[in-house]
């Protein structure tokens, strides 16, 4: 059984995603983070860096924060999503550092200056506004030609799909980046996906393009 501590943002839903997907047993704890409750000492036990998602694994106690690192440990534990060995595997990491470092810190940006405070620094809107699209250009000749961006669906997959379910709050037009959309729309189809992008709790429909 794993505890998942999570709230409504991409970082967390990747990993309640990935747990759908893995049909891992898991109980989800609400970390409303507009509450600050990322903050309270129970909380900073298990992630010392205040940000969800973070999980406990009942069956051997080991606690761990940071999506990236969950996410190939659960992965690891089910035996599915990241292949074993060779380089497929190497391949998977790639592009699920390529979230990690690329898309999470960058588009969260777009949502800071875009979203939530336009006007006020034009010129950092102006700066992740044009990362945002060369990254989306990235994507989406990556997925030229291809189903998910490692050889089959991954965890790489499940960790970028939740940042670009954001892309109304980032002014992307999909349009421009159909293989982007392609992928999009045939992983939001998935049912575990659709589970997993409610937890810890519903807080709308995925956005279609
Ligand atoms: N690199 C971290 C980033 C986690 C992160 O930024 N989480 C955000 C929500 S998406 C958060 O908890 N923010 C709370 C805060 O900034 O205090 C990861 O991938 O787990």
């Amino acid at each position: 059984m794993i505890d998942l501590y999570t709230w409504t943002t991409p970082n967390g839903r990747k990993v309640s995603i990935a747990l759908e997907e893995m049909g891992l047993p898991y109980t989800a704890h609400a970390v409303d983070i507009g509450k600050d409750e990322q903050f309270k000492p129970e909380f900073l036990k298990v992630a010392p860096n205040n940000r969800i998602p973070a999980i406990v694994d009942r069956d051997n106690g080991l606690s761990l924060m940071e999506s990236g690192a969950i996410m190939i440990y659960l992965a690891d534990k089910c035996g599915k999503f990241l292949p074993k060995s060779g380089a497929a595997r190497y391949r998977t990491f790639e592009w699920l550092m390529w979230q990690m470092g690329g898309p999470g810190p960058m588009l969260g940006q777009v949502h800071h200056f875009v979203k939530y405070n336009p006007g006020k620094a034009p010129y950092a809107e102006e700066r992740y506004l044009k990362e945002a699209h060369r990254l989306y250009g990235v994507l989406d000749r990556r997925l030229d030609g291809r189903d998910f961006v490692a050889d089959e669906y991954s965890i790489a997959d499940m960790a970028i799909w939740p940042w670009i379910s954001r892309f109304e709050w980032q002014t992307i037009d999909m349009a421009k980046y159909p293989n982007v959309k392609r992928w999009y729309l045939a992983i939001a189809a998935r049912p575990a996906v659709r589970k997993g992008y409610k937890v810890p709790k519903d807080a709308g429909e995925i956005p279609l393009p």
